[in-house]
């Protein structure tokens, strides 16, 4: 027997307080899926759980029947059967909520079994569920929200013939990379940094010249290292390891760790003035004098060079080139915009060589029967005391998924309507496409003039919030408000809650320069990572033996890099809307059930709050608007049939219409099959019904009494 509490949409009465309390009934039960129609809610446990054994991972593979209780391998046998069955020819699983809602762990979790169920014993199969440690070590961090947090986003496409996946390319979306160099307080760096202390062996330490994890700026600049750490990301061994499964060699394994070292080191690069004020190049301090020799030699460029590109600018003009010397915050933002982009060119590369080992070996002209299923896993929505231009983008992308969410269930809605010839002009729809618009109109659109600020000169922080409040302000745009009292602030109002960002820092990282000096002494680097990364003469050939591919990308890289963070960043959501656009999506809605990253903790506040965050509430609405309430012809005459005075033999259809005339309800449509009702009017009709009893029971009592 079906528990209807399994489906909330079966309930024919749906708010935001039944929602809630069937959510917390159910997980103070330990259930934490429950489907919402055919939309799967998950509500993160904070523990170990019995829910993934072996028994039921079997449980679940090749349903057949469909009320099997809700749970991620359910979803993923649906998506798994479709496969076979080559019903799609692309699906995507479009996995949203929070931070810290447990969108990555479900990712882990499916991608785990749908490993499972097309055979799990196959080298690229093991390849791809490796390529999850290698990339949460490099683009995951604690932060408040969340120990395991993800700061980039990603798409997994896997690609399969006859149920057998052949191959598979990871996007990736705008990793945070300013957390290489600053962490707010209570969070901390990437996870790497702290296994090169934590796992590595004395030796290679020595080597890689590594003191204490106490010893480094970058590592402390919120005193954040004791911290709890979180016991479920993995260990330097187990990175190591899939590196070796993903053909990463021990030259490039080498050279990576070499170069984390070497941003740790620099960030260590303390810089003096000189008398007019100027950075010195300080050679002679035996600590900078050792710190240089250390970044010379992870680099694998001339220490002298460092320093040089560190403190002095050099323009070409005409035939001259003029020397500027640097401030000592020019210094300081010159060597953090060297960590930033080091690291991030290293993790794009990391991407590319993963997706080199995965890539379909097939040439897809070949196989007209390919079919694709693709997997999202973004940062979820943030609201932090300061937000920054990284909020913003998260943020962004976070609207942008609710958007495609909103389309689909609108779009649903409509599809069924349609094959039951129902008119549905009575369905409003409310989405965030406003907010979209504010973001990514061209020319006035807040990227668009974000852009414009960061091309002209003597535009800063302030004139570009002053654009702002001149174009959106004072109610202009419904999803802007002026913050009044700070001049580098400004208000969004977006789907999940309003948000101020604080604009300082937002034309730098949008224009995200890096000295042409810089780039030209990592392209001469020794070290042939390195001059790959920074797209520099093709190494001596002991890299990798295919290395079209690799100067491909990088190329493809420096001619995105061109553009503005935000341009790029507008431009790979889209393709990323295209691609999902273009799929059967899958949706799985996960929900915090409390702040404290506590098991069996339900905060009803906190969760009615996302219940409205995660757009569940947008959806209750479309429910609530549309016909929620869905019965066969048969259903609704056995259940209201008695309402009706006019007794016929006529089709059941006409029965219907009958009880819904003599009822006097309003707003009722009849399709082909079905009848159509608004939510509440089932409540309507048992009151009806109850009185029609009381009637009867009247009737019944006078006429015993009448006999007797
Ligand atoms: P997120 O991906 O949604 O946040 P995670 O998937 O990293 O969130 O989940 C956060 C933490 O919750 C994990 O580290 C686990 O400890 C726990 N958790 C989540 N789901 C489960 C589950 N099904 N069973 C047991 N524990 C779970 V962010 O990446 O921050 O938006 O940017
Ligand atoms: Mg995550």
């Amino acid at each position: 027997m079906v528990d209807k509490n399994d489906d909330l949409a079966k309930l024919s009465l749906l708010t935001e307080d039944i929602l809630l309390e069937h959510l917390k009934e159910r997980y103070e039960r330990d259930l934490i899926y429950t489907y919402l129609g055919d939309i799967l809610v998950a509500v993160n446990p904070f523990n170990e759980t019995s829910l993934y054994t072996s028994q039921i991972r079997d449980f679940y593979r090749y349903s057949t029947d469909i009320h099997k209780p809700p749970h991620v391998y359910a979803l993923v046998d649906l998506v798994y059967r479709n496969v076979c069955h080559g019903i799609y020819e692309r699906q995507c699983c479009v996995i949203s909520g929070e931070s810290g809602s447990g969108k990555t762990e479900s990712t882990k979790f499916f991608l785990k079994q749908l490993m499972y169920l097309c055979g799990g014993s196959s080298q690229l199969e093991q390849q791809i569920l490796q390529a999850t440690p290698l990339l949460e070590s490099f683009g995951n961090a604690q932060t408040v929200m969340n120990n395991n947090s993800s700061r980039f986003g990603k798409y997994l496409a896997l690609n399969f013939i006859n149920g057998k996946v052949i191959g598979a390319q990871i996007s990736d979306y705008l990793l945070e990379k300013s957390r290489v160099v600053i962490q707010s307080p209570g969070e901390k760096n990437f996870h790497i940094f702290y296994y090169l202390f934590d796992y590595l062996p004395f030796e290679i330490k020595q080597m890689l010249c590594l003191r204490t994890k106490y010893d480094y700026k970058y590592l402390l600049t919120n005193s954040s290292l004791d911290i709890q750490n979180n016991g479920s990301v993995n260990s330097l061994d187990e990175v190591i390891n899939a590196m070796g499964l993903l053909n990463f060699t021990d030259k490039e394994q080498h050279s990576m760790f070499r170069i984390l070292s070497g941003i740790l080191t620099i960030g260590n690069l303390e810089f003096s003035i000189d008398d007019e004020g100027f950075t010195r190049q300080n050679f002679d301090e035996e600590k900078v004098k050792n710190n240089l020799a250390i970044i010379a030699n992870m680099f694998g460029v001339n220490s002298k060079l460092i320093m040089e590109c560190l403190t002095t600018m050099t323009t070409l003009t005409r035939n001259e080139s003029v020397i500027r010397k640097y401030s000592l915050q020019s210094s300081q933002d010159a060597r953090d915009a060297l960590s930033k982009h080091l690291y991030a060119r290293l993790f794009s590369w990391i991407i590319g060589k993963i997706n080199e080992t995965l890539n379909n070996p097939y040439p897809i002209q070949q196989y007209h029967h390919i079919v694709e299923i693709g997997l999202l896993d973004i940062y979820g929505f943030e609201h932090f005391e300061l937000n920054s231009f990284e909020q913003l983008c998260i943020n962004l992308a976070n609207e942008q998924i609710q958007y495609f969410f909103n389309q689909h269930v609108f779009r649903m809605e409509m599809t069924e309507y349609e094959s039951e010839g129902i008119m549905a002009e009575t369905l409003t729809f409310t989405d965030n496409q406003s907010f979209l618009e504010l973001f990514m109109a061209k020319p006035l659109g807040i990227l668009s003039l974000l852009d414009d600020e960061s091309r002209l000169p003597k535009a800063t922080d302030q004139t570009f919030v002053e654009k702002l409040n001149y174009h959106f302000g004072s109610n202009k745009h419904e999803c802007y408000s002026i913050k009044r009292n700070n001049k580098y602030s400004f208000t969004i109002h977006h789907y999940a809650g309003k948000v101020s960002y604080c604009a300082l820092g937002f034309l730098e990282k949008n224009r995200d320069t890096l000295s042409d000096s810089v780039v030209d002494m990592f392209k001469h680097s020794q070290d042939d990572l390195i001059r790959l990364l920074f797209h520099g003469n093709p190494s001596d050939g002991t890299i990798n033996s295919n290395k079209g591919l690799q100067h491909r990308t990088a190329a493809e890289k420096d001619a995105r890099n061109r553009l503005t963070v935000g341009a790029q960043y507008r431009n790979s959501l889209q393709i990323l809307m295209d691609r999902m656009c273009a799929s059967h999506p899958v949706f799985m809605r996960c929900l915090k059930p409390n702040q404290k990253k506590q098991a069996h903790l339900f905060d009803d506040t906190f969760v009615r709050a996302q219940l409205r965050y995660c757009g569940m509430l947008e959806t209750t609405r479309i429910r609530k608007e549309g016909y929620s309430v869905r019965l066969s012809f048969d259903e609704f005459i056995q259940k209201y049939g008695l309402l009706s005075k006019t007794h016929s033999s006529d089709l059941s259809s006409i029965k219907c219409r009958h009880i819904l005339e003599e009822t006097n309800l309003t707003e009722w449509q009849l399709g082909k099959t079905k009848v159509f009702l608004k939510y509440y009017h089932p409540e309507y009709l048992e009151k009806l019904m109850k009185k029609y009893r009381q009637a009867a029971l009247l009737i019944q009592r006078r006429f015993r009494g009448y006999i007797a």
